[in-house]
């Protein structure tokens, strides 16, 4: 590889930042309720088929692609093939506009953590987040308001991500996630214990656990496997790729996969037990069933659990546990999103790491910075995310598939390349979940959300307000990749530096 390319200081170091990457907000405030309302207990069987079938053979092609090329996205599409070169481009774009948003619901939960002393949000846990904190406008529309109580943690969160990156692999983003990954854990542990022993935790586990073997059945159960399984595992946005990039030569990719993969899903059936263990004593509360208050997203996270906090005793401790763990969660699959973003302009321009990530990081922050904490901010996040989820990642990961297992025909080239090095070999079961399962499940979303999107509009948002937040923001990315694809490589600089990462 070229002798410049940064490496991680250890294996564990890799280990920390795939896990740091992969578990995020998701596995705290979307698989809890995905779970719930897709059979429950038997949920557990789609997940794990998805897991192993998708989720594990998926990490260990990007990390192939990442190790064998020694390249971000871009680069490595093009040492694959000269037309995939785009592939690469897409998901860095994707990475960029992920990055603008994820950042401000990291900064809304850096606000949480102070508003927690005391409980400010009173009685009204709802009025409280999107009246007096995010004054967010009646309907989606233009922005026409700054909003300062979310714009001064927003600027917090981006001098944080941009210093950690700014410090390079090995110092920075290894270091920060050597000390961020064990203190969520510690964080988290704490607070299911605390959720375990709080009146009513046990009725919420049941609603949580309780198997409905008849939703095995139902072909949307397992399309939300395959879905939660892609989203929690960073897979399609090129992020694996960028890590595995600055892996040293001889690297256990199979290993590696398999054990970020577990402590993912670990990590995510913890924040299940959390997040209904809480639930439960809401409902026991408020003498109501649990499916009358189960929630997710920004719901379950900005009104539910404020509201729970209000009702329990030491209920400002819970509080600052639970939206530290966001924080954390959040800050280290944010570091892992910008950083593809920084890698692929390094890897094209041959920029140094500090100039890179100040252009670069400098870039995304300015765009959240002047987009989001308005007073429309909220729905333009709410419809960025829901379209460039669907028709950004699902149909990169899609096409990226089909690219090189079936027009490029390369899928055995990176099976002979990962069982060069790691401890367990793939056999041809690896070649059969990624060159048929998956491209046909992922197909079978794609039709699924397609369907979705024209029956209703999405939120029942305008027309006029998805077009442009939503499928605008979406097809912008894929436009941008298809032209950054088309330029010449004119750099001397950036050729050498590609040619020298053969292997
Ligand atoms: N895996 C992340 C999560 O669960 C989402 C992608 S960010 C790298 O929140």
């Amino acid at each position: 590889s070229s002798p410049s390319r940064e490496q991680w200081g250890s294996r564990s170091g890799f280990l920390f930042a795939a896990i740091g990457s992969a578990v995020g907000l998701g596995n705290i405030w979307r698989f809890p309720a995905v779970a719930y309302e897709n059979g429950g207990g038997a949920f557990l069987l789609p997940y794990l088929v998805a897991l192993l079938t998708a989720g594990i053979p998926l990490l260990v092609l990007e990390y192939s692609i990442g190790h064998k090329f020694r390249k971000s996205p871009p680069a490595a599409f093009r040492r694959l093939s000269r037309p995939t070169e785009a592939l690469g481009w897409w998901q860095a774009a994707i990475c960029f506009v992920i990055a603008a948003y994820y950042a401000v619901i990291i900064a809304w939960a850096v606000r949480y953590i102070g508003y927690s002393f005391g409980e400010q949000w009173g009685k009204d846990a709802n009025g409280f987040f999107f009246g007096n904190f995010l004054q967010a406008a009646e309907k989606p529309g233009l922005m026409s308001s700054y909003v300062d109580g979310v714009l001064w943690p927003l600027i917090a969160v981006w001098v944080v991500v941009l210093v950690i990156l700014a410090l390079g692999i090995r110092n920075g983003i290894e270091k920060a996630n050597k000390f961020f990954i064990p203190l969520l854990v510690v964080f988290f542990a704490i607070l299911v214990v605390r959720a375990l022993t709080l009146d009513g935790a046990a009725r919420g586990l049941d609603g949580l656990f309780r198997p409905d073997w008849s939703a095995l059945g139902n072909g949307s159960v397992w399309v939300a496997a395959y879905g939660q399984i892609f989203f929690s595992l960073s897979i399609g946005f090129g992020i694996m790729i960028t890590y595995a990039s600055y892996l040293r030569k001889r690297s256990d990719l199979t290993g590696s996969a398999m054990v970020a993969g577990f402590a993912n899903s670990g990590f995510e059936i913890l924040a299940g037990i959390g997040v209904f263990a809480t639930l439960g004593f809401m409902a026991a509360a408020q003498g109501v069933g649990v499916d009358e208050v189960v929630s997710s997203g920004i719901g379950l996270a900005f009104v539910a659990f404020p509201t729970v906090i209000s009702q329990m005793p030491m209920g400002t401790l819970f509080g600052v546990l639970f939206f530290t763990s966001l924080v954390l969660a959040g800050l280290t699959s944010l570091i892992s999103i910008v950083e593809v973003v920084i890698a692929a302009v390094q890897d094209r321009t041959g920029l140094g790491r500090l100039p890179a990530t100040l252009g670069v990081g400098g870039a995304i922050a300015l765009v959240s910075i002047a987009v989001f904490p308005t007073d429309s901010g909220i729905y333009v996040l709410d419809a960025a995310d829901h379209f460039i989820n669907q028709y950004g990642i699902a149909l990169a990961a899609l096409i990226v598939l089909i690219a090189v297992g079936w027009l490029l025909r390369r899928l055995p080239v990176f099976q002979k390349h990962a069982n060069e090095t790691s401890a367990i070999p793939l056999g041809r079961w690896w070649l059969i979940c990624l060159g048929i399962v998956t491209p046909l499940v992922l197909g079978w979303m794609m039709i699924d959300s397609l369907r979705a999107e024209f029956a209703e509009n999405y939120e029942g948002y305008p027309t006029q307000f998805l077009l442009w937040a939503g499928w605008g923001v979406a097809a912008a990315a894929l436009l941008v990749a298809v032209l950054l694809s088309l330029l010449p490589w004119r750099s001397a600089d950036s050729e050498t530096a590609l040619e020298a990462g053969t292997d």
